[in-house]
């Protein structure tokens, strides 16, 4: 008996078996899901469907979500093979490198167009698709980061964007809630996923969370799939436009040290 029998869900944002999308994946379906993937087009035939094969998955389908049309092909693909939908992940964001090196003041009004676009409204247009297809107890979870309420730095344009994707998880959740359909984001500590890769000073401030954080331990996308189980089952039937930590009780801390 898993916790998620008979369940169906579409998952957005595999890039490879390191990302976050991936965890929550074989999370959901070591717990009775059903699971298919969307993605961008270049990732799909190389990685994500033989990813999505190991979990006996053969729905892999690209989806820019800049673009609407592309957004109603998957969930017409969807509807046409499964007719309805319990769980919809969203675990993508994407802002330019350029705006991720300098300094916030800089950002062009284009970067900051872009990063919104594609990390924030993004959650806004597949769950408004996906709404017709939601059966009764429906669940959303999107991915969030620490910092959408402090600076951290270096994550500028993003710390914008993940504050607009938390709001939009409070309206959504308003917006949804009469029809039973619940919306979550996870806050999660930072991975060591392409998204991070390469990004500046991401190796430093991955150590330091590891010696301050009140666990003193990094989070992997195991911890993170499974609080996604978590706000995707009944077990969490009462919560809705919540912001869950996983993150070793990092966001707790009034003065991080290593002492505390
Ligand atoms: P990842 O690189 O594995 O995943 C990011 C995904 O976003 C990729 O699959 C990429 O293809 C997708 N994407 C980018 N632009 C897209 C577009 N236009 N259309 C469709 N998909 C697009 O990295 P990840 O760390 O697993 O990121 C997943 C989520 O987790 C993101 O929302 C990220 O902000 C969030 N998050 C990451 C961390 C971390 O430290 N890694 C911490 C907290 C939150
Ligand atoms: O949300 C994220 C990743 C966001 C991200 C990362 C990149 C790097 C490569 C969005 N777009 C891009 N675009 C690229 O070209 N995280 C929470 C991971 C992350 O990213 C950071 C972090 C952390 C943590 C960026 C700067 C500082 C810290």
């Amino acid at each position: 008996m898993g916790l998620l029998d008979g369940r169906k869900a579409l998952i957005f944002g595999v890039a490879n078996d390191h990302s976050i999308a991936w965890g929550i994946a074989k999370a959901l379906h070591a717990e009775g899901a059903m699971v298919g993937f969307s993605s961008v087009e270049s990732l799909i035939e190389k990685r994500v469907r033989p990813l999505a094969a190991r979990l006996g998955a053969d729905f892999v389908e690209p989806c820019d979500v800049q673009d609407d049309a592309a957004i109603d092909r998957v969930f017409r693909l969807w509807q046409a093979r499964y007719g309805d939908l319990d769980v919809l992940v969203h675990a993508l964001a994407f802002a330019r490198r350029e705006d991720l090196d300098g300094t916030f003041v800089q950002t062009s009004r284009d970067g900051f167009a872009l990063a919104l676009d594609i990390s924030a409204y993004s959650l806004v247009a597949l769950t408004r698709r996906a709404l017709p297809l939601f059966t009764e107890h429906a669940s959303v979870v999107t991915l969030t980061y620490y910092g959408a309420e402090k600076v951290v730095a270096n994550y500028n344009v993003m710390g914008v964007a993940k504050a607009a994707l938390e709001a939009s998880v409070r309206y959504l959740a308003v917006d949804l809630g009469p029809r039973g359909v619940r919306v979550n984001a996870i806050s999660a500590g930072p991975i060591r996923t392409l998204a991070a890769s390469g990004v500046a000073g991401f190796k430093g401030m991955y150590g330091r969370f590891r010696d301050v954080a009140p666990l003193r331990r990094n989070v992997g996308i195991t911890d993170v799939g499974s609080s996604a189980v978590f706000l995707a089952s009944d077990l969490s039937s009462a919560i809705t436009g919540e912001v869950l930590y996983v993150d070793g009780g990092f966001n707790v801390l009034g003065v991080p040290t290593e002492e505390s």
